[in-house]
């Protein structure tokens, strides 16, 4: 489908960021494998975590799913049941990585396909580790991709020092480490999202973290629990840089979740020039959340790297596009990840800002943009199935000259599915 995006005069307003999708989906996978019922407001309704949804009913699991919330009959850490045909997680690596972790410590046999995009992203990530666990995992190409067909069985406690900082790789080690006697860890170069840490103890089982080391103790008895899932301030940062970079905007973003390991995007934007701040900030479950005002400001350009790219790595599309409108040049390093998430988001977000006029150059490991230039008039950009790209895009063409065309639009339901008829809502008319 293609959505035809005319300049915006400023937004203004007040919006409810959907849900967390990295937590929503550990609410599914956590609430089933817990003695008890599980009750979930705030569940990101997306295709991605519907996938998950999908997945565990699959598995036996009972589910009820209503416009409030979310409850999910667990039935303990062995209570899943083999499922009568293959799993299929459509655009959702996070529920292909994190169950693959959980799968392989199953008295059943099970294989995980999904879309296009998923068959083609890297998944000996996690089958490297799970085999050194004792996981008999296979997949097509050598053991690198999916479909994967695992077969469950016993498995063994092990330390594990990731290559990559990856909390799916962490989460799926750690849950296979439920199912193994002793304590599992995973040590990562730089830390990443730590949902999977906070939400296990909150069910109750023993989990460490110190540093950039993670360590769970298997066998844990998982209790059903009350769970408020924050906005997803991977979805706030549309219009935190809407808000930032068009003209007469001020927005007010309720209930965005503020877990450290993801507020990237916020140290960024301010460092930018940008003009956000932070009320009524409190914590459930163990994650933080808060309201956020953005108004708009002058932005200029700024270098990330480091240990910074976790913390945002999923907003470096919108990133790119805030910079595009920063004055001077704006360098993005040691984000080589970006290459492998639902499309190459290096390439594809290039190939989206040229073709606003913005002079874009792909590094080995990140971008070089050059900011300041306006965006020119009859964009047509594709998200390439991506449904960061096609958001990115839609705040380009926002902050753009005239009229612009993003193609395979609908790739916005894997995380935001109201995300145009919301960010309409709060267009000056
Ligand atoms: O689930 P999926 O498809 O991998 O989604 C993405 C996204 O942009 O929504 C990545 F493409 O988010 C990942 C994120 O990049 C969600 C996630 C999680 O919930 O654990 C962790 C990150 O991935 P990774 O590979 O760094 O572990």
């Amino acid at each position: 489908m293609k959505q035809r995006i005319e300049p915006s005069r400023g937004l203004r307003g007040t919006l409810t960021i959907p849900g967390d999708k990295s937590i929503s989906h550990r609410s599914i996978m956590f609430g089933s494998l817990a003695e008890g019922d599980t009750e979930i407001t705030g569940f990101l309704y997306g295709d991605d975590c519907l996938s998950t949804v999908g997945a565990f009913r699959s598995m036996g699991i009972a589910i009820d799913v209503t416009d409030e919330k979310i409850v999910v009959h667990g039935k303990g850490l062995h209570g899943l049941t083999e499922p009568d045909n293959y799993i299929d997680v459509g655009n959702s690596g996070t529920t292909i990585r994190l169950i693959s972790g959980i799968l392989a410590g199953q008295a059943f046999n099970t294989v995980l396909t999904g879309d296009d995009s998923i068959r083609k992203r890297p998944m000996g990530r996690v089958m490297k580790p799970l085999s050194a666990m004792g996981a008999k995992i296979t997949g097509r190409k050598n053991n690198t991709l999916a479909p994967l067909a695992i077969e469950g069985t016993a498995l063994q406690a092990i330390h594990y020092d990731s290559p990559v900082a990856s909390a799916q790789v962490k989460s799926a080690v750690l849950l296979a480490g439920l199912y193994a006697d002793g304590w599992t860890s995973v040590t990562e170069p730089s830390l990443s999202r730590n949902h999977t840490e906070l939400m296990l103890k909150s069910f109750g089982a023993e989990i460490e973290s110190e540093g950039t080391t993670a360590r769970v103790k298997g066998n844990p008895q998982l209790k059903g629990q009350i769970i408020e899932v924050p906005g997803d301030i991977s979805s706030a940062a549309y219009p935190l840089v809407a808000g930032s970079i068009i003209p007469g905007s001020e927005l007010h973003l309720k209930n965005v979740g503020l877990n450290p390991t993801r507020t990237g995007i916020i140290d960024v934007l301010l460092d930018m020039g940008a003009d956000i701040t932070i009320s009524n900030e409190r914590t459930s479950g163990g994650e933080k959340m808060g309201d956020l005002t953005v108004r708009s400001a002058k932005l200029h350009g700024t270098t990330i790297a480091g240990d910074l790219i976790p913390r945002l790595v999923d907003e470096i599309p919108v990133i790119a596009v805030a910079a595009a409108c920063a004055e001077g040049v704006t360098e993005i390093h040691d984000a080589q990840e970006l290459k492998v998430k639902e499309s190459n988001r290096l390439e594809t977000v290039a190939q989206g800002l040229r073709a606003f006029g913005c002079e874009v150059e792909v590094l080995d490991d990140g971008l070089r943009i050059a900011g300041g230039k306006p965006l020119q008039a009859d964009a047509v950009c594709n998200s390439f199935g991506d449904h960061r790209i096609a958001m990115s895009m839609t705040i380009a063409a926002l902050a753009a000259e005239g009229a612009a065309e993003i193609e395979q639009f609908e790739a916005v339901s894997v995380s935001w599915p109201s995300f145009w008829a919301d960010i309409q809502g709060l267009e000056v008319k």
